[in-house]
C-alpha cells in the first residue's frame, strides 16, 4: 500500500482491514476471494454511496448535444446476457439502435426470419442442430455478448465490420458496418465460453482472437469427463473474412481477456485459472497465474508445416507449457487472478488488471522476442507493477502515455503514466498515480474515445459501471447499469454524464462519426447478399423480387408447402388477402419497395408469434406453419404513413376437411 495517490482512505477503511488487506496481500487466496465478493455484492458499493458527495469534486461540465445535433462519436456497445450489440452517441450517451445478433428480436424478427436463421444455421455443428431438435428449436436465442471490437487496418479503425462473442454458446458474430445488420454467426467448436476477443491489428484484422474460458474434455461426449487431468483450454483465431476457425491452440490454464499488439506478431491471453482448478478455492491457490503470449508467424508456420490434429474441422495445436520447444507460446507470471489484457498505443506496453492483485502488470513487447529465443525468462517482460488500487479490471489509454484502469472494488478510475510507473519499477522516487475519480459504482470496462488504435484522442473515458443502486429513480429489485462518461481532457477527471443501461454492457469502443457516415447505408441495395437464397427461390418460382409481387405459390413437389410473394409500398400491402390450408407450411416473402430513407414496413400476423421488419429496399421472409382454422390479420408494425393502421390484410386458414 505504498502509493495511495490522492485515493480516500475513509472508503478503503469502509471497505473492511481484512477485505482490503487481504486482496492486497495478492496471494491470499479464499481471503481474497472472499474480499471480491464481498465487495461484488455491494458491501463496498454501499460504502461508495456514503462518501460519494463529499468525495466528488471538479466542476460539472456536461456536455449539451441539444436537439437535433449530432453526435461527435458512434459508440458500439456489448450488452452481456441481453445478446445483442447497441450504438450510442458520444458524448450524449443517447441509445441510437439495438443490433440483435445472439438473441431473438420481436422488433426485427431476428431470429425467426427465415434470412436470420441461416446466418445462425451456417456453421452449426450437428451436435448442436441436434440438441436444437430434441428441444423443438432452430437456433440458439440468446446470448453473453461481452465484447464488440471494429476491424482495423494498420492499427487503425476502418469502418467495415464489428466482431463480437458469445459465451454462452461459443460463438462469434461479425456486422456489416455498411447496413448495421448481423451477417455471421461461427459455432466455434473444441473450445467452450468464447470469452476475450479481439481482431489483430496489423496489417489487418484477418484474424479474430478468441478465448475460451472453460476448460473441457477436448473430445466431450461424455467418455472423460470425470477424469479432470483430460480438460484442456483452447485459444481460438478465427478467419474474419470467411468467418471460420483458422487455427487453435491448447494452453495450460484457461484464457480470460485477449488482446493483440501493433506490429502484428503477438496475441496475449490472460488467465486466472493457471491452477485448472474446478472449484473456486482451487481456482485462486495459487500465488501467481499467467499471461499466455501467441506467436502468431511461428503458429502459422507450424501450420503450414502440418503440425496439427485436426478435430471437428479445426486445426489443433498444442501451446501448452510442456511443448515450450514449438514456441508457439510463452507463459509470463502475473499476481493470481489477472482479468484486463490492454495493449497500449504506444505500441510497446501490454497493461494486465490485477484483479484480487492491487497491481496492473506491465508487459514490455520489446522483450518477447528474446524471451521466444530462450534467452531470457518470461518474467523479465514485466516491466512495471505499480499498485494502482483495490480491484484494478481493465486499462484504456489516451495516446499521451496515460492509462486508466478500472477499479472494481475502489469504485473509482485511476489515471497514471506508464513511463513514470517503469521509471519507479527501476526504483526512481517517482510517483505514476497522477489521479483518481469516484465512479458509481464497481466499473468493469471502461474506454477512451479511439484507446485502442494509433488515433487515441485523450477527449472522453466512458465507465461502464455494474452497480447504479441510488443513482435513479428505483425500477424495482433489478436495478440498471450505469455507463458513466467522464471528461478526460485534463488531468483532473470529471464525471459528466450518467446513463442507465440494461444488462449488462459490458464493453465498448468510440469510432469518430466522420469515418462512419460516409459508410452507413439509409436503404439496402436490391441484390444484398442477405436475401440471396431467397432470391434464388423466387427465381425458381417465376417471381421478380425487384417488381409487384402478389403471388400465392404452392409447392410443386411439396402441396403443403406454401409460398406467399407480397411487395410492400406505403400504405398498402400487395395482397389484402391469401389463403392457405390448415397444416400448410406457409412463407411469407415481402420485398418493401419504398426507397424513401427511414420508411420502414413491418409484418406481424395475429395470435402466430410472427413479426418481422422489412427496412427500405429489403426483403424478409418467415416461414409458419399455418396450424389454427380460422381468419387471422396481418398488419404493418412499423409506423409508416398516415394510413399505416390501414395497412393490413388477412390469412384464411381454410379448416381440413374431415
Ligand atoms: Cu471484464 Cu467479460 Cu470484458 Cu466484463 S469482462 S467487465
Ligand atoms: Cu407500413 Cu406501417
Ligand atoms: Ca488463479
Amino acid at each position: 500500500m505504498s502509493k495511495e495517490g490522492n485515493t480516500k482512505i475513509s472508503r478503503r477503511g469502509l471497505l473492511g482491514a481484512t477485505a482490503g488487506g487481504a486482496a492486497l496481500l495478492g496471494g491470499g487466496g479464499i481471503a481474497a476471494r472472499n474480499a471480491f465478493l464481498a465487495a461484488a455484492t455491494g458491501t463496498a458499493a454501499t460504502a461508495a454511496a456514503a462518501t460519494s458527495a463529499s468525495a466528488q469534486s471538479g466542476t460539472i461540465t456536461a456536455p449539451h448535444i441539444g436537439p437535433g445535433q449530432l453526435d461527435d462519436y458512434y459508440g458500439f456497445w456489448s450488452s452481456g446476457q441481453t445478446g445483442e450489440a447497441r450504438i450510442l452517441g458520444i458524448p450524449s450517451m443517447r441509445e441510437l439502435m439495438r443490433i440483435p445478433v445472439f438473441n431473438r428480436c420481436s422488433a426485427t424478427g431476428w431470429g425467426q426470419t427465415n434470412e436470420s436463421i441461416r446466418i445462425h444455421q451456417r456453421t452449426m455443428t450437428e451436435k448442436t442442430k441436434n440438441y436444437l431438435a430434441a428441444n423443438g428449436k432452430k437456433i440458439h436465442d440468446n446470448g453473453d455478448l461481452h465484447h464488440v471490437h471494429m476491424s482495423y487496418t494498420d492499427g487503425r479503425y476502418d469502418g467495415q465490420y464489428l466482431f463480437m462473442q458469445d459465451k454462452a454458446n461459443s460463438r462469434i458474430a461479425r456486422i456489416r458496418c455498411d447496413v448495421m445488420k448481423c451477417d455471421a454467426i461461427l459455432e466455434v467448436p473444441n473450445a467452450k465460453a468464447m470469452h476475450g476477443m479481439r481482431p489483430r491489428k496489423v496489417p489487418s484484422s484477418n484474424y479474430i482472437f478468441a478465448n475460451g474460458e472453460d476448460e473441457a474434455p477436448l473430445v466431450n461426449d461424455g467418455t472423460t469427463m470425470d477424469d479432470v487431468s483430460t480438460y484442456v483450454n483452447l485459444f481460438t483465431a478465427v478467419d474474419s473474412e470467411k468467418m471460420e476457425v483458422a487455427w487453435q491452440i491448447i494452453v495450460s490454464g484457461n484464457l480470460d481477456n485477449t488482446d493483440a499488439d501493433y506490429e502484428g506478431k503477438w496475441a496475449f491471453s490472460t488467465s486466472y485459472n493457471s491452477e485448472m482448478g474446478m472449484t473456486q478455492p482451487e481456482m485462486t491457490a495459487a500465488e501467481m497465474d499467467h499471461v499466455v503470449v501467441f506467436n502468431i508467424a511461428e503458429i502459422e508456420a507450424a501450420v503450414e508445416r502440418g503440425e496439427y490434429q485436426e478435430l471437428n474441422g479445426c486445426k489443433v495445436l498444442d501451446g501448452r507449457k510442456e511443448n515450450a520447444a514449438a514456441r508457439l507460446t510463452r507463459y509470463i507470471p502475473i499476481p493470481n487472478n489477472p482479468h484486463g489484457c490492454n495493449m497500449a498505443p504506444d505500441k510497446i506496453h501490454l497493461c494486465i488488471g490485477g484483479k484480487l492483485s492491487p497491481t496492473v502488470s506491465v508487459i514490455d513487447v520489446r522483450k518477447l522476442d528474446a524471451i521466444f529465443a530462450d534467452e531470457a525468462e518470461p518474467e523479465t517482460a514485466v516491466v512495471a507493477q505499480p499498485e494502482v488500487g483495490l480491484g484494478p479490471l481493465h486499462t484504456a489509454f489516451d495516446g499521451e502515455g496515460n492509462a486508466f484502469t478500472s477499479l472494481f472494488l475502489d469504485s473509482q478510475v485511476v489515471k497514471w503514466n506508464i513511463e513514470a510507473a517503469v521509471r519507479a519499477h527501476n526504483g526512481e522516487q517517482v510517483d505514476p498515480i497522477i489521479s483518481k475519480v469516484d465512479v458509481h459504482y464497481q466499473p468493469g470496462h471502461l474506454k477512451t474515445t479511439l484507446g485502442e488504435t494509433l488515433d487515441a484522442d485523450g477527449k472522453w473515458l466512458v465507465c461502464l459501471s455494474k452497480f447504479s443502486k441510488d443513482r435513479f429513480l428505483n425500477v424495482g429489485p433489478l436495478k440498471p447499469e450505469n455507463d458513466q462518461l467522464i471528461d478526460i481532457s485534463t488531468d483532473q477527471m470529471v464525471v459528466v454524464h450518467d446513463g442507465p443501461n440494461f444488462a449488462e454492457p459490458h464493453d465498448a469502443i468510440a469510432v469518430p462519426a466522420s469515418l462512419m457516415t460516409p459508410i452507413i447505408k439509409s436503404v439496402w441495395d436490391r441484390n444484398d447478399p442477405m436475401w440471396a437464397e431467397t432470391r434464388t427461390q423466387a427465381e425458381a418460382d417465376g417471381i421478380d423480387l425487384d417488381g409487384w409481387q402478389d403471388s400465392v405459390i404452392r409447392d410443386s413437389a411439396d402441396p403443403t408447402k406454401v409460398r406467399v410473394y407480397m411487395s410492400s409500398q406505403a400504405p398498402t400491402f400487395a395482397l389484402d388477402q391469401f389463403e392457405v390450408n390448415e397444416g400448410d407450411e406457409v412463407t411469407v416473402i415481402i420485398t418493401n419497395l419504398d426507397d424513401i430513407d427511414d420508411l420502414t414496413h413491418g409484418f406481424t400476423i395475429g395470435d402466430h408469434g410472427v413479426a418481422m421488419e422489412i427496412a427500405p429496399q429489403a426483403t424478409s421472409s418467415v416461414t409458419f406453419v399455418a396450424a389454427k382454422p380460422g381468419v387471422y390479420w396481418y398488419y404493418c408494425q412499423w409506423f409508416c404513413h398516415a394510413l399505416h393502421m390501414e395497412m393490413r390484410g388477412r390469412m384464411m386458414v381454410r379448416p381440413k376437411a374431415v
